[in-house]
C-alpha cells in the first residue's frame, strides 16, 4: 500500500454520504482534506469531528460546482499550502425525480446534467493542469451502475452516469503520457441521502428503496475510492463497480433475506 501522508485530498460534495464518507477515510490514512459542498456548516462540522478525531489539517469550501465562475475562482484563490492538490475526488452529484422521459421534469433533468457532467468538468478544468505541471496527480470520479446499465425511468441521470464514464476513459487516454492516474469507482445501491434528493425530500418513499435490502454504506464506497488512491504509482486501477450482494445489475435486486 503506497502512503498517502500529508497530500491533499480534494473531494467534491463531502458534506453527506459517499464524499462525507471519503473524507473520513483519507483522514484516517493521514491526508489533508479540501473539502467542498453548498452546506458549508456541514462541512466545518466535518472538518471539526476530523481534527478531532484524526488531527486533520482541513480546508473547506462553500461551493456550488455548477457555477463555472465560482469555481474558477475558489480554486484559483486556494490559500499557499493548499493549491498543490495530489488526488481530486468528483463525488458531487445527484439524481432527481424518477419518471419515464416524456413525463420528466426538465428543470429536473438540468440540474443533473449541470452538476453531475458540467460540475465535475468545471472543477477537473480547474485542478488537473496543475496536476499535469507536477506531473503528479489522481482523479477519482464517482460514477455510477446507472453508467453501465440504464433503468427505466432514469434517463437522464443515466445518462449523465454514462457521461462521467465517457470522460473517465478518455481524460485516461488523454493523460497516458504523464504520471497522472485517472479511476471510477461506480456503485450499485448505497443508502445515504441520494433517495431523499432524488424524490425532492419524500423520507418515506427514500427510505422505501433501502428497505428490506442489505445496501452497501457510503464507508464501504470510501474503501473501494481509498484503495484505488493507495496503489503503487506505476498501477491504475481503472474502475471499480461495487454492489450490495443482493443487486446483480442496475434492475435485478433482490428484496428479503438471502438464501
Ligand atoms: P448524498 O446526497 O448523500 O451526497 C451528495 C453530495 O453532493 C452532498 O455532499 C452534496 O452537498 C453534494 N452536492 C450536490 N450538488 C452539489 C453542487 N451543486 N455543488 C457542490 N456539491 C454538491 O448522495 P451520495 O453520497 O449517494 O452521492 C455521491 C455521489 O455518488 C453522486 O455522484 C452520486 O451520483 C453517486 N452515486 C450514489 C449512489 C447511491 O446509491 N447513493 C450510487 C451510485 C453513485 P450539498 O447538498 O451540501 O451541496
Ligand atoms: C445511483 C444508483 O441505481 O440508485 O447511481 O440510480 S441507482
Amino acid at each position: 500500500m503506497a502512503s498517502i501522508r500529508d497530500m491533499i485530498v480534494f473531494v467534491t460534495g463531502a458534506s453527506s454520504g459517499i464524499g462525507q464518507s471519503c473524507a473520513h477515510a483519507f483522514a484516517d490514512a493521514g491526508a489533508r482534506l479540501l473539502l467542498c459542498a453548498r452546506r458549508k456548516e456541514r462541512l466545518d462540522d466535518l472538518a471539526a469531528e476530523l481534527q478531532t478525531k484524526y488531527g486533520t489539517d482541513v480546508f473547506t469550501l462553500q461551493l456550488d460546482v455548477r457555477d463555472r465562475a465560482a469555481v474558477e475562482s475558489a480554486i484559483a484563490s486556494l490559500p499557499d499550502g493548499w493549491k498543490d492538490i495530489d488526488i481530486l475526488v468528483n463525488n458531487a452529484g445527484l439524481a432527481r425525480g424518477f419518471d419515464k422521459l416524456h413525463e420528466g421534469d426538465v428543470n429536473d433533468w438540468e440540474e443533473m446534467i449541470d452538476t453531475n457532467v458540467k460540475g465535475l468538468l468545471w472543477v477537473s478544468r480547474n485542478v488537473i493542469p496543475g496536476m499535469v505541471a507536477r506531473s503528479r496527480g489522481h482523479i477519482i470520479n464517482i460514477g455510477s451502475i446507472a453508467g453501465h446499465d440504464p433503468y427505466p425511468k432514469g434517463s437522464v441521470y443515466n445518462a449523465t452516469k454514462f457521461a462521467v464514464d465517457a470522460i473517465t476513459r478518455a481524460l485516461r487516454m488523454d493523460l497516458v503520457d504523464t504520471p497522472l492516474r485517472v479511476s471510477s469507482v461506480d456503485p450499485g445501491l448505497v443508502e445515504t441521502e441520494f433517495s431523499l434528493v432524488r424524490f425532492h425530500g419524500d423520507e418515506d418513499r427514500a427510505r422505501s428503496v433501502y428497505t428490506d435490502i442489505d445496501v452497501c454504506t457510503p464507508d464501504d464506497i470510501a474503501d473501494a475510492v481509498l484503495y484505488c488512491a493507495t496503489r503503487p504509482p506505476h498501477v491504475s486501477i481503472n474502475e471499480i463497480i461495487i454492489m450490495p450482494t443482493a443487486q446483480a445489475s442496475s434492475i435485478v435486486k433482490h428484496v428479503g433475506p438471502l438464501k
